[in-house]
């Protein structure tokens, strides 16, 4: 590797730049004051300036908001407590590993469990004093919360299923590799919440990021064709697997994607990666660390919402960024391998893997796991937890494969399965299978609208509405965000439901079935009735005039009823162009 720039900036530069940057700078490799906002008795939340610190710790501070205004009345302080969103490179965790997470999710946390769409746990609802306790007991099964969020490169996704080719373990150690190259540095998340010995922080290192970091978060996943369950295209850097008589050859690199977006700023806008080149697996790590260094010295640092990769890219042209990359790495990329996605969803229920074991892929809706009154699901998983012989699995759709089952035990989880009423998915409607929805509230401090407690009984009216149409074996993907951030990955659904106000969503459609197209706004800030009354009319449409094995997407797109090639206005509807429905 011939880089070997460095990075950094004066404290003039730092107080031209946006607010983050120079708490950043001061934070001393991000310490800031959080020991003694931990300390701080008087209130349950944490100085301002720590919880942008505490982010790179995995945390966020959060208020209940159904809560906000009746204690706003009560002239109380928000009920205050925290997400912390634990590592899982790949989403593979031990059945220890699982049982712990359920019992500090019952101890210190809200007693759920939330498997995000970027495979990891996060945890609600711990309260001030319980997060050095919840990190402590994290630890004990080598499970932590480094870098699961704040403005560096965070959990490396991998595509989940293990049944689908010998080499995944291959592809899947790679990832865990990158995570692992790309992790900060710092040991002030030991010091801070491990009891760590206290180091010289000037003497401290960061030898990939420098004390700045990254001017904003950066997320790499890896996918295996034929499936981007990953959806490869959404984030700031990714692998596809070339796979080629049965040995992995090496990797596609895809560069600057990103979803989120700001209502009314034609700024922002969700933008798909492009495919940039190959390299073999050797030169993986070099690649990472180099496009994480480019991203670290010409990301925008002084207007934070420009300051994701995709915007990098999209100033300074693919061309531009592929040059300094071959010139950072000393060697050029090769030719684009060719690849095939099929699909971005899920292979539900049970598949015997390539070695003889068992996995079984189970639904959970948007990804909580919760005992309800009726159905302790839970309480089941628990229980499969303690007899399993294998790993789990969480999925890039916010579900769980339970896999490696030895044939020993396969009857003993298929007995506990149906004992707990676990949900395999094969009794779920096409539609759902498909589905998605964000947090949003009333945890989430940025969310407008509903999105998880909302999706179940929004998805029973598309069951119907789709049955009218004979389309309940279409499959088409759904997904749903409160806001524009788009965490739920809404604009590479066929229908994105994005929440605009309270009850009201823009409806984005026209994206690829697999994530290789994003969809583009079609109807702005619309309620339920109207949204069904939209689709009710597209549907129609598509029974009649869709050609053979046409998805519903491509047939918006092809019947330009949304514009086939998404400009960033394309996002925002007040300056769509609209078609008649
Ligand atoms: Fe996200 C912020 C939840 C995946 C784009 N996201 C948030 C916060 C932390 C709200 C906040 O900043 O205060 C949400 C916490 C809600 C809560 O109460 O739990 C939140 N994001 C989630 C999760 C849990 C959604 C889920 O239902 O699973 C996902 C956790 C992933 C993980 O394990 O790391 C989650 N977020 C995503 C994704 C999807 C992905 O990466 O594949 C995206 C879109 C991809 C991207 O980054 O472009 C995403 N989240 C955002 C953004 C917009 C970033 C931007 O570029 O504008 C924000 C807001 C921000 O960063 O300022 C955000
Ligand atoms: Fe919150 Fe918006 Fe993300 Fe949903 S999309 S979790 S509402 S930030």
């Amino acid at each position: 590797m011939s880089d070997t720039k460095t990075f950094s900036l004066t404290k003039e530069q730092v107080q031209s730049l946006n607010p983050v940057e120079g708490i950043k700078d001061k934070s001393q490799h991000l310490r800031g004051s959080i020991a003694q906002s931990l300390a701080n008795p008087v209130t349950g939340a944490v100085a301002a300036d720590d919880t942008q610190l505490i982010k790179f710790h995995g945390i966020y501070q959060q208020d209940d908001r159904d809560l906000r205004n009746e204690r706003r009345k009560q002239k109380l302080e928000p009920a205050y407590s925290f997400m912390l969103r634990a590592r899982v490179p790949g989403g593979i965790c031990s059945p220890a590993q699982w049982l712990a997470m359920d019992r500090i999710a019952n101890e210190f946390g809200n007693d759920t469990l939330r498997l995000t769409t970027r495979q990891a746990f996060q945890l609600h609802g711990i309260i001030k004093n319980n997060l050095r306790p919840t990190m402590q007991s994290m630890k004990q099964v080598m499970l932590d919360s480094i870098a699961a969020c704040g403005d560096v490169n965070r959990n490396v996704m991998c595509n989940p299923n293990p049944v689908e080719s010998k080499v995944h373990k291959e592809v899947y150690d790679w990832a865990a590799r990158i995570s692992e190259h790309l992790l900060p540095k710092t040991q002030a998340y030991y010091e801070i919440w491990l009891n760590g010995d206290k180091v010289d922080t000037n003497q401290e290192k960061e030898p990939i990021y420098s004390k700045h970091y990254l001017p904003r978060k950066f997320k790499t996943v890896v996918a295996i064709p034929p499936y981007n369950d990953v959806d490869v295209f959404a984030h700031d850097l990714g692998f596809i697997a070339i796979i080629q008589n049965g040995r992995l050859a090496g990797f596609n690199v895809t560069v600057g994607g990103g979803m989120g977006m700001s209502h009314g700023d034609t700024e922002t806008y969700p933008r798909a990666a492009d495919v940039i080149g190959f390299c073999f697996p050797q030169q993986v790590l070099a690649v990472a660390e180099q496009v994480v260094k480019i991203q670290r010295d010409f990301g925008n640092r002084e207007v934070r919402k420009q300051a994701r990769f995709k915007y990098t890219i999209a100033t300074r042209g693919i061309d531009w960024f592929k040059q300094e990359l071959n010139d950072r790495l000393g060697w050029k990329l090769l030719p684009n391998q060719p690849y095939e996605f099929i699909s971005n969803s899920d292979r539900y229920g049970w598949i015997k893997g390539y070695d003889g074991r068992w996995n079984l892929n189970l639904y959970i809706e948007n990804g909580r796991i919760a005992d309800h009154p009726d159905w302790p699901l839970m309480s089941g998983l628990r229980e499969v937890a303690k007899i399993h012989d294998g790993d789990f699995r969480i999925t890039p759709n916010q579900n769980l494969i339970i896999a490696g089952i030895s044939e020993q035990n396969k009857a003993q989880v298929e007995a506990l399965v149906e004992q707990y009423r676990l949900n395999t998915g094969e009794e779920v409607s096409n539609i759902r299978r498909h589905g998605m929805a964000c947090v949003s509230l009333p945890t989430c401090t940025l969310a407008m609208a509903e999105s998880e407690r909302y999706m179940p009984t929004f998805l029973d009216k598309m069951e119907s509405l789709l049955q009218q149409h004979g389309l309940e074996s279409q499959p088409i993907t759904i997904r749903m965000t409160g806001c524009p951030n788009g965490c739920a990955r809404p604009y590479l659904a066929e229908i994105g439901l994005v929440g605009k106000g309270p009850g009201k969503y823009n409806l984005f459609l026209g994206a690829g079935h697999h994530g290789e197209r994003l969809g583009v706004v079609y109807r702005d800030n619309i309620g339920e009735q109207e949204i069904l009354r939209v689709l009710d009319q597209l549907f129609a449409q598509y029974v009649a005039q869709r050609e053979s094995d046409e998805k519903f997407g491509d047939f918006i797109v092809r019947k330009g009823i949304v514009s086939p090639t998404a400009t960033p206005q394309d996002f925002h509807f007040e300056l769509q162009h609209q078609a008649a429905v």
